[in-house]
């Protein structure tokens, strides 16, 4: 398909959009997007630009990111929970013409230098003109790394319709399916899987504005849908097995997907087979990364394999590599190496650091994914953890270790301190602060978390703050953060 959206172009009364008890049809989501165009235009954006939406549970978000598109303007969707040091090191770098926030929603934060625009997006039906599938930049989603500020991953239109081609026909994704997802509409598991994937299939999206296991529970039997398909992290799916174990409801809500799927983190056996239980069917584990989307996943044809993310999704090169970046060609399921990957799917680089993407991202096309894993004779890939203690995933969110130390290192108390992950049922990884107060200073926790609240999102804020008189170095003087439970 040389169209990104083909349903948008020839728009018709198919619903497209559920968010909370509102809907759109693609005619209506399609008109919606061109009245966002005219917005852009008289607002002075062109072609190339890039336009910050506060990515609100509201479908005139939705509406907001599909006109940029048609405008040829990359979207850089912003956490509306981000805090303020976020914020602006976010607009400092993508340097946004505009920022804009569905009309019913309180902007965030306001910041100078970028224009803010409000608008709530009628629903008269049109159609989009094609999206041609090529090299323009589509979306700038900001991730973090394991030290400095995080960096914004430039995605393409290719990109993105080579993922989603792709992941089409692992799961035999069509236009019979309604996704239902609670995720934020920021990274590539909820904007480009669970929204984009969603248009471009021509089916639909049920986005469930927020989070609880009984809110996704109505809308996996919601009888607007004819079938529908489930995409959470795993502390969602930890905290659905949770609820259900009370509530046989949820649990038969839990039988009527036609998949259920699992990405972000690795799902233990524990909450697979917990969830077998519950509904009698299993889940199926994708793997992927802002980067690179998704790499792995296993195919709706095949059962769940709990353990394991599946093969390479088709047109996905995928190899190990030793600590020289030198091929493993093991399929042994015990031989550990780095996960390198090529594929259409792969970023065109970190905006403003091609540093940064250059470390990444090899001569020949090969990003260097920083996880590790097993391969089986049959190909199933089983991720086992990363190279790297600094990066976090809580709750599904990446986080590095080296931006919650540079936040706290500000706090006028703080002498020194280490940021490390530390295994949670529901989490995944807890983050845990280990600090070391300036001499005659004494802090308690909360006044600490709150410090890191002011400057960052929710999620990045320690979930423990351990006092200590010194950090455990090695001879180098590097702090050993494994002996930190990292
Ligand atoms: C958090 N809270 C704290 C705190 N940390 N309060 C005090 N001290 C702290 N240290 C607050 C939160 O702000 C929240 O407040 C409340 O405590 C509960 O927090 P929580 O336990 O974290 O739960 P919740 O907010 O419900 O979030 C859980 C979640 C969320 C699963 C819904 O983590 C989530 O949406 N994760 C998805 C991440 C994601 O989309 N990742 C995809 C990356 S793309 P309040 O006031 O808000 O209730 C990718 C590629 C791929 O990875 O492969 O997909
Ligand atoms: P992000 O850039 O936020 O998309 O995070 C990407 C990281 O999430 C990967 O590098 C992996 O470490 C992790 N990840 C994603 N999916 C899985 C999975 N199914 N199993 C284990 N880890 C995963």
């Amino acid at each position: 398909m040389s169209d990104l959206f083909p349903r948008l172009t020839g728009a018709d009364s198919r619903a497209a959009l559920f968010v909370g008890d509102e809907s759109w049809t693609y005619a209506e989501l399609a008109g919606a997007a061109l009245e966002h165009v005219v917005l852009l235009e008289q607002t002075g954006v062109h072609r190339g630009d890039r336009v910050a939406v506060w990515a609100q549970p509201d479908l005139s978000t939705a509406a907001a990111m599909i006109g940029n598109a048609v405008a040829g303007v990359a979207t850089v969707p912003l956490d509306p929970k981000l805090g303020l040091g976020e914020l602006s090191h976010i607009f400092r770098d993508s340097e946004p013409k505009l920022a804009f926030c569905a009309e019913r929603h309180e902007v965030p934060h306001e910041m100078a230098g970028v224009p803010s625009a409000r608008a709530a997006y009628s629903s008269e039906s049109a159609s989009l003109p094609p999206l041609q599938v090529d090299d323009t930049p589509a979306l700038v989603l900001y991730t973090s790394g394991t030290t400095g500020p995080p960096k914004g991953v430039v995605l393409t239109r290719r990109n993105i319709a080579a993922n989603l081609e792709a992941l089409a026909e692992a799961w035999e994704w069509t236009d019979r399916d309604t996704v239902v997802h609670a995720l934020p509409l920021i990274h590539a598991h909820g904007l480009v899987l669970g929204l984009l994937g969603s248009l471009r299939v021509g089916g639909a999206l049920h986005y469930v504005p927020r989070f609880t296991p009984e809110s996704i529970g109505e809308a996996l039997v919601d009888p607007r849908h004819e079938q529908t398909v489930l995409f959470a992290v795993p502390t969602m799916f930890h905290r659905i097995a949770e609820a259900a174990e009370q509530d046989s409801g949820l649990c038969e809500a839990l039988r009527q997907p036609r998949l259920l799927v699992s990405g972000s983190a690795g799902l233990s056996s524990r909450e697979h087979e917990r969830i077998q239980t519950l509904a009698g069917r299993g889940v199926h584990e994708r793997y992927g990364l802002t980067e690179t989307l998704i790499n792995c996943g296993v195919p709706a044809s095949h059962a769940p394999m709990p353990g394991y993310v599946g093969p390479p999704l088709p047109g996905v090169e995928l190899k190990l590599v030793d600590d020289q970046r030198q091929e493993i060609d093991a399929h042994d399921d015990q031989t550990i190496g780095e996960v390198v990957i090529r594929s259409a799917a792969v970023f065109a680089g970190y905006l403003n650091r091609d540093d940064a993407t250059a470390a990444v991202l090899d001569d020949d096309g090969w990003f260097h994914t920083g996880d590790l894993a097993t391969r089986t004779k049959e190909g199933a890939i089983r991720i086992l953890g990363r190279r790297s203690t600094d990066l976090i995933k809580t709750g599904g969110y990446r986080v590095g270790a080296g931006e919650i130390e540079a936040c706290l290192l500000e706090h006028p108390s703080v002498r020194e301190v280490a940021v490390v992950g530390i295994p949670d049922d529901d989490l995944g990884q807890r983050i845990a602060a280990f600090v070391v107060l300036r001499p005659g200073q004494s802090e308690d926790p909360a006044s600490l978390t709150s410090f890191v609240a002011e400057h960052l999102s929710p999620h990045k804020r320690p979930r423990d703050i351990r006092f200590s008189t010194e950090l455990p170095r090695n001879a180098m003087g590097k702090v050993q953060k494994k002996l930190l439970g990292g």
